[in-house]
């Protein structure tokens, strides 16, 4: 259904009969079984990234997903996102960290399962496509990202922005209210899109701005999901129909599937 190329996926439409597109899972097991609960037996699935923290369950959506990957890695893509990134020595790069006191309470300690957690992380993408389709990634891109090149292999500068970019009105590149990452235009998305030869830029990472369901932006270059209820929102995934690629709407109704 796949191939990796680095530190991407291509995806073969005509080798799935649905691609089912997780947004932020953020601790919501009771969101991620009823999404994969719609998951068939020739369906793709992806995982866009934020597995713990903020909700309740951030242990136990990682372990699902990692024994979803180990079990039935040929039909499940999981792309990693700020929530995933740590260093080497288990110290969170990004804030707040819920999952280390989750991981102590539920698990004996961090130290033991974070061993659990670098085995999972090493199995995340940054970025998956569907050729002439969809760009999947965490966060975002910024105006460099020109190239499939960069996907296979993304410098720091590229892997920050499909970690932590959000998508803005404003044309341009603007400093982020996140202190990391850029917030970028409906220009820059125009021109990955003209540059990769995709429609559509799938991403997750703002779970507030899909609350009541995957939202376009950028004229519907970009569009934001979300599978989490740990911001109060509606989850949903997307179950994107590969026989009606590239023409498919992604938001339209019958692409988008409620969890709650
Ligand atoms: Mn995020």
């Amino acid at each position: 259904m796949y191939t990796i190329h680095g530190r991407t996926a291509v995806i073969d439409p005509e080798a799935c009969r649905n691609i089912l597109v997780f947004g932020d899972v953020h601790g919501d097991l009771v969101s991620l079984e009823r999404g994969l609960s719609k998951a068939g037996a020739d369906d793709l699935i992806v995982f866009l990234g934020d597995y713990a923290d903020r909700g309740p369950d951030g242990v136990e959506v990682i372990e699902t997903i990692h024994e979803l990957l180990l079990r039935e890695s040929d039909r499940v893509i999981a792309l990693k996102g700020n929530h995933e990134d740590y260093t080497d020595q288990g110290e969170p790069l990004f804030h707040p960290c819920d999952l280390i006191d989750e991981a102590r309470r539920k698990r004996g300690s961090w130290e033991a399962f974070f061993r659990r957690f670098t085995g999972f992380a090493n199995t995340l993408l940054l970025s998956a496509r569907i050729p002439g389709f969809a760009l999947f990634v965490h966060g975002g891109v910024g105006s460099h990202l020109d190239s499939f090149e960069q996907l296979e292999n993304p410098d720091t500068g590229i892997e920050t922005e499909f970690l932590w970019n959000d998508p803005v009105p404003a044309p341009g590149e603007h400093v982020s209210i996140r202190g990391a990452g850029r917030a970028f235009g409906p220009d820059v998305s125009a021109a990955v899109c003209e540059a990769l030869s995709i429609r559509h830029i799938i991403r997750s990472h703002e779970p507030r701005k899909a609350s009541r369901g995957p939202l376009p932006e950028h004229d519907g270059r970009v569009i934001t999901t979300n599978s989490t209820s740990a911001y109060g929102g509606a989850p949903a995934v997307l179950r994107l129909q590969a026989s009606r690629i590239p023409q498919l709407d992604p938001v339209s109704g019958d692409s988008v599937i409620f969890l709650d």
